[in-house]
C-alpha cells in the first residue's frame, strides 16, 4: 500500500465526493500497541464494566478477548482511549474535513462517542446501516473515525462501504436483514441500489474517515486465526445540538448530549458545561445481544 499523503484540498475533495478518505500510517506503532493492551483489561473486567465477559483467571489474554466482539464506550474509562480520541493527527484531518459540507463552519469539533472492536475469527459483521441514523446531528457533519489496529482484508470482515452514497443527505428505512451467520444483531438499511460497494483494505495504522449518513457494513471475521481490532470514535461539528439518547420528557428541539471530548476550535455550548460519563462501559459479547446493558448504563442516571 503507498504511503504517499495525499494534499489538504485532495483529502477533503475526496471527502466530500465519496463520502470518505482513507489516511495511511496515521497511527504509529506506539500508539497502536497502547490501545490493543486495553482489550483484555476490559475482557478480564479490570476497568469497570456493566456486564462482565465470562472470563477466568486460567483463560490467555487471546481467549478472554475472544469472548467479545465489542466495548462500548472505552475512552470513558481508558485513559489510553481518551488520549486516542484527541490524536493530533486525527485532529487535524477532522479539522479539515468535518464541515466540509457546511460553508460556514468554524472548525470546532467534538467526539461523542467511541467503539473498541477485537472481533475475533468467527465473530460477525455489521449489516448495512448509517452511523447519522443512531447519532442525530442532521447536519452533515458526523464522521466516523475508524482506526485499523490489524492488518484488515475482506478474509477477517475489513469495513465495506457503498461510495457517495452520502451525497442526497437521506436516512434509509431500517428492517430486519436475516443472516444472523454473517451480522450481529441489528438492523440492516434498506431502499437503496447497493451496486458498486467496495471493500475497504487497510493496513495497521491507518485511518478511515467516513461521513455520517455513508452507506457501510463489514462482513463475518472468515480468517483461521488473524482478529481484525479497530478503535472507531465518532465526531461531529461542535456546534452541533446532539439528540442523542434523550432523558425522557425533554424537548428533542433544545436536547442536547453533553457527554462529549471537545476536540478542536471552540464550544460554542460551553456555558452548559460538560457532564461526566457513566462509571462503567458495557461489551458487545460474541454473539450476544447487548441491549440490556446499554440500558444498565442509560438509567445509571446519567445519560
Ligand atoms: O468495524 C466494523 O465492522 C463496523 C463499524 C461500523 O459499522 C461503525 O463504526 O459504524
Amino acid at each position: 500500500m503507498t504511503t504517499t499523503q495525499p494534499s489538504t484540498s485532495e483529502r477533503r475533495a475526496q471527502y466530500i465526493s465519496e463520502g470518505y478518505i482513507v489516511v495511511p500510517g496515521l497511527v504509529d506503532e506506539a500508539d497502536r500497541a497502547a490501545i490493543v493492551a486495553e482489550l483484555p483489561r476490559f475482557a478480564r473486567a479490570e476497568y469497570p464494566v456493566a456486564n462482565p465477559a465470562p472470563v477466568t483467571d486460567a483463560m490467555t489474554d487471546a481467549e478472554a478477548v475472544g469472548t467479545m466482539l465489542a466495548v462500548h464506550f472505552p475512552h470513558w474509562v481508558s485513559p489510553a482511549i481518551a488520549e486516542m480520541v484527541r490524536h493530533p493527527g486525527i485532529a487535524e484531518v477532522l479539522g479539515e474535513i468535518t464541515g466540509a459540507h457546511l460553508p460556514f463552519w468554524d472548525g470546532g469539533v467534538k467526539c461523542m462517542q467511541s467503539m473498541l472492536f477485537a472481533k475475533p475469527p468467527g465473530l460477525p459483521g455489521q449489516a448495512w446501516h448509517q452511523d447519522e441514523r443512531y447519532i442525530p446531528t442532521r447536519d452533515r457533519s458526523l464522521v466516523g473515525v475508524w482506526i485499523a489496529l490489524d492488518d484488515a482484508d475482506e478474509d477477517n470482515g475489513c469495513l465495506r462501504v457503498l461510495p457517495r452514497s452520502h451525497r442526497p443527505g437521506i436516512i434509509h428505512p431500517l428492517g430486519d436483514h436475516g443472516r444472523p451467520d454473517e451480522f450481529d444483531p441489528g438492523e440492516e438499511s434498506r431502499g437503496f441500489d447497493p451496486t458498486g460497494e467496495i471493500p475497504v483494505p487497510v493496513s495497521a495504522g491507518d485511518v478511515i474517515f467516513f461521513n455520517g449518513y455513508l452507506l457501510h457494513r463489514s462482513f463475518r471475521n472468515r480468517s483461521a486465526d488473524r482478529s481484525r481490532r479497530a478503535l472507531v470514535n465518532h465526531y461531529c461539528s461542535a456546534a452541533s445540538l446532539l439528540p442523542w439518547m434523550v432523558r425522557d420528557g425533554l424537548d428533542i428541539g433544545v436536547a442536547d448530549y453533553r457527554v462529549v471530548v471537545p476536540v478542536t476550535g471552540d464550544d460554542p455550548y460551553a456555558d452548559r458545561g460538560l457532564e461526566d460519563p457513566p462509571e462503567q462501559v458495557f461489551l458487545r459479547p460474541a454473539g450476544g445481544e447487548y441491549t440490556d446493558a446499554q440500558e444498565i448504563i442509560a438509567t445509571d442516571g446519567q445519560l
